[in-house]
């Protein structure tokens, strides 16, 4: 039968009958450390609750039973501290709600069912629509979204059977107009994690990045250390954030401004001479232009756009200048914003370069990575066609594939011959992660194959034709951890705990999957040991030595920061910082980024705020019952001007509507507070599930996304701007209706 109908499946109460045996359901319990690793009282791992990916040991009491997650104390991306949620880790593999079998989609007359099935089965299902798919459009019809490490290993299985169109959103829903804005720069983009030297500097300036509420993990500490020490801390936000309320200064910005508030610090460091003329004069490109470009950009004219004290925003380009070099603008993370955004992040890299702080000590470090050799494989077949060819002429400057564009690709108003027609989707759950839900699901619709490899039954496996259940981080080996940072180290996950029921690694499918096209060589490993110690070995570590320590150190590639002697090289074409950027002139964009007015919110309406909690990661953890059991659901913010307004008060249920019209599935509670101006609403991201197999999260708070349907394309390279949505506020009435 075709199924290019998929209706969202959101089965509930399928027993457990049939596939899954009696043996596998007493697993619930976890097994003991004796019995599983005679000896031992710790495993290594990496966290995977976020992508921090904190080097832990999972860890048993004296009796033998599992008792805790904690950080390995060497770890320089923890410092032997894990967040809430890395804490909390044990709920992912306990939650009785996990995906337990695989999952094939299934008709009858009355409609469409999910049956369990076992793997072999599962496996043969995958392989017939796949090969169907190969045969009749190559490999290259086949796109994989993922995020975190399964990813990794179905990435490698692509590009085995010959395709290039593999995307994260990590990219164009996150860091993607940062990376690109930097490299254009310094020509290199900026890591994960950042090479911020938070512990050494002298200032940070922090523009939208909420760290507090985002627990990446060593920058939340050192971010502390530095309030400890009195250290000046400048926040940016239109909202008072936990970093907001711990700053030396905080700057309540009008929202979508902050490239006009940029550009005026510039002025004012040009202006008045405060920047690093040694530093211009050795290492950028393009000073002279940069000076007329920012003439007028006075913080006075910024004033009047950004609603800020032009006397505080000279006040804080001084402050910035009298710690450079050691003073970090915080490049920030998730940058998709209102679509200018890989100009704004431009603006802070040339104002970066301005204070010096590129390369310097209590600035952006050099990142040190360890280099981790690929297990030997033959070469994998060139595709004829990759995303590139997806983007026809449009976001030039991309340099990693769009998933937005992939999904246009997959679309039914796809006219090129460059058509995707089957998709793996691993880790990563798209219906809340990508703008427009609409026309996601619309590209679901028109594969020939949607296979989710999930650990949950997150909203996107209902749309799957196979679900392929994979077991917790806890339960796995995974690729080795080479996180760049100041040191260059290494850190292994291995397995601490049986994986329950019937799941299995993300290495394990892809090696069964791969024997169906004959591709074995490329999956060479009876189990995944055989990898990492094959790579430990030619790194010249001992794996032995790796797994008892779960984190070694490596020799430093290069210099943390610039050397005083050596004359830096920059991967641009002048060979040079370029504050002019001869990268965007080509492709028509501006060289020199410039202010862009965005759309304010119509009368009745507020912009759509939204961001972290400490306790949740994206919608990956509202079903752990410990981080649940913490934070529930995450209530709508409103200013009490508003609020009084309305007629709401703390603790109303309400639902949100659209300027387009959609409102939101699910309702939330009011927060009244004067942490949020009186123009926007804000709630954290991940709530309002839809899939009642999530049992504790389910129809709790409202999904962000759902409410983005205006998404602003970042031209330079195809990120979805996510903060021009406007909303108004329907309050539940006594009867129960909202109005
Ligand atoms: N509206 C809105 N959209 C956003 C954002 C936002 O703030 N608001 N943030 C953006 C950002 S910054 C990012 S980085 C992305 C994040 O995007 P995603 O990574 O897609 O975010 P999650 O919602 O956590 O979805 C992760 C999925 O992976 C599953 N999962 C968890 N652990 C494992 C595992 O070990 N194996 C497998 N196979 N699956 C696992 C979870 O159950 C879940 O279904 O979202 C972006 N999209
Ligand atoms: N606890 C937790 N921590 C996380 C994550 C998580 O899911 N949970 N996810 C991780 C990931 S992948 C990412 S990318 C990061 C994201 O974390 P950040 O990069 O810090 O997030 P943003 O969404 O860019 O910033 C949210 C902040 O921007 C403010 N803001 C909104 N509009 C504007 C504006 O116009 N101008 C300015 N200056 N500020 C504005 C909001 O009020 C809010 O305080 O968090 C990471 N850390
Ligand atoms: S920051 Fe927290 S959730 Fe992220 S990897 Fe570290 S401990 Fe895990
Ligand atoms: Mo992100």
């Amino acid at each position: 039968m075709k199924t290019n109908r998929r209706d969202f499946l959101k089965i509930s109460g399928l027993g457990l009958g049939g596939i899954l045996a009696s043996r596998d359901i007493a697993q619930t319990a976890a097994s003991t450390v004796d019995e599983l690793f005679p000896g031992k009282k710790r495993i290594p791992t990496y966290c995977e609750v976020c992508f921090w990916k904190c080097a832990a040991w999972v860890k048993w009491n004296k009796k033998g039973e599992l008792c805790k997650i904690v950080g390995n104390e060497s770890d320089p991306l923890c410092k032997g501290r894990l967040c809430p949620r890395g804490t909390a880790g044990l709920g992912m593999y306990s939650d009785p709600d996990r995906l337990k079998t695989p999952l094939i989609r299934s008709y009858t007359r009355k409609g469409q069912y999910y049956r369990e099935a076992s793997w072999p089965e599962a496996i043969d299902y995958i392989a017939s629509r796949t090969r169907k798919i190969i045969n009749e459009s190559g490999a290259e019809s086949l796109a994989l979204f993922s995020h975190g490490s399964g990813g990794k290993h179905f990435t490698r299985f692509l590009r085995a059977l010959g395709s290039g169109n593999y995307t994260a959103p990590s990219y164009a829903q996150c860091r993607g107009p940062r990376d690109v804005a930097f490299k254009a720069t310094y020509g290199t983009p900026l890591p994960s994690p950042e090479p911020l030297d938070i512990k050494n500097t002298n200032c940070l300036v922090l523009i939208g990045s909420h760290l507090g509420e985002n627990m990446h993990n060593s920058q939340v500490q050192e971010m502390s250390q530095l309030i400890d020490r009195g250290v000046d801390i400048i926040t940016v936000d239109p909202r008072l954030s936990t970093a907001a309320a711990h700053s030396t200064m905080w700057l309540p910005i009008k929202p979508a401004t902050d490239l006009a508030l940029l550009l005026a610090w510039m002025n004012v460091i040009i202006e008045e001479g405060l920047y690093d003329r040694n530093y211009i004069e050795n290492y950028c490109f393009g000073f002279e232009d940069l000076q007329t470009h920012l003439e007028d950009k006075t913080p006075e004219w910024a004033a009047s756009i950004t609603n800020l004290d032009p006397e505080k925003i000279r006040k804080a380009a001084r402050m910035m200048a009298q710690a450079a070099p050691s003073v970090i603008v915080h490049p920030g993370r998730h940058v998709t914003w209102y679509g200018d955004d890989t100009q704004r992040s431009r603006a802070i890299a040339i104002l970066n370069a301005l204070l010096g702080s590129y390369g310097r000590k209590g600035g952006i470090f050099i990142p040190q990575a360890a280099k981790i050799p690929s297990y030997p494989h033959p070469a994998y077949p060139k595709p004829k066609w990759d995303w590139k060819q997806t983007l026809n002429g449009r976001y030039s400057l991309a340099h990693l594939s769009v998933s937005n564009a992939l999904i246009d690709a997959s679309h039914p108003d796809n006219a090129t011959d460059n058509k995707i027609r089957g998709w793996f989707i691993v880790g990563t759950n798209l219906i809340h992660t990508v703008p427009d839900i609409p026309r996601t699901i619309e590209a679901l619709q028109n594969q020939d194959l949607v296979v989710v490899v999930d650990t949950m039954p997150a909203e996107i496996t209902g749309y799957a034709d196979v679900v392929l259940p994979e077991c917790t981080y806890l339960e796995r080996y995974d690729d080795l951890r080479a996180s760049p940072y100041r040191e260059a180290t290494v850190a292994v996950r291995t397995p601490a705990l049986k994986p329950k029921w019937l799941t299995k690694p993300a290495y394990w499918m892809v090696k069964k999957l791969a024997y169906k096209f004959g591709l074995q060589p490329y999956f060479n490993y009876s189990d995944y040991d055989d990898v990492l110690s094959w790579q430990a070995n030619q790194m010249g570590i001992s794996y032995t030595e790796l797994v008892e320590k779960g984190m070694l150190k490596v020799p430093n590639p290069s210099n943390l920061y610039f050397d005083p002697v050596d004359q830096p090289t920059f991967n641009t074409a002048t060979g040079m910082i370029e504050l002019y950027s001869f990268a965007f002139e080509d492709e028509g964009f501006d060289p020199l980024p410039d202010y862009t007015e965005h759309p304010e919110p119509p009368d009745g309406y507020f912009r759509l705020n939204y961001g972290r909690a400490p306790m949740h990661t994206f919608s990956r953890t509202g079903n752990n019952h410990f981080l649940y059991d913490l934070y529930p659901e995450s209530p709508v913010w409103v200013n009490p001007e508003v609020a009084e307004n309305l007629g709401l008060r703390n603790g109303d249920r309400v639902i949100l509507e659209n300027s387009e019209g959609v409102s939101s599935e699910f309702s939330a509670k009011v927060r009244v507070t004067n942490r949020i101006g009186p123009d926007s609403v804000y709630m954290v991201h991940g709530f309002g599930h839809s899939d009642p197999r999530m049992k504790k999260t389910y129809a709790k708070g409202i999904s962000d996304t759902q409410l983005m349907t205006n998404v602003m394309i970042d031209p330079v390279m195809g990120g979805t701007g996510m903060r021009g949505n406007f909303v108004k506020i329907r309050k539940k009435s006594r009867e129960g209706l909202f109005s």
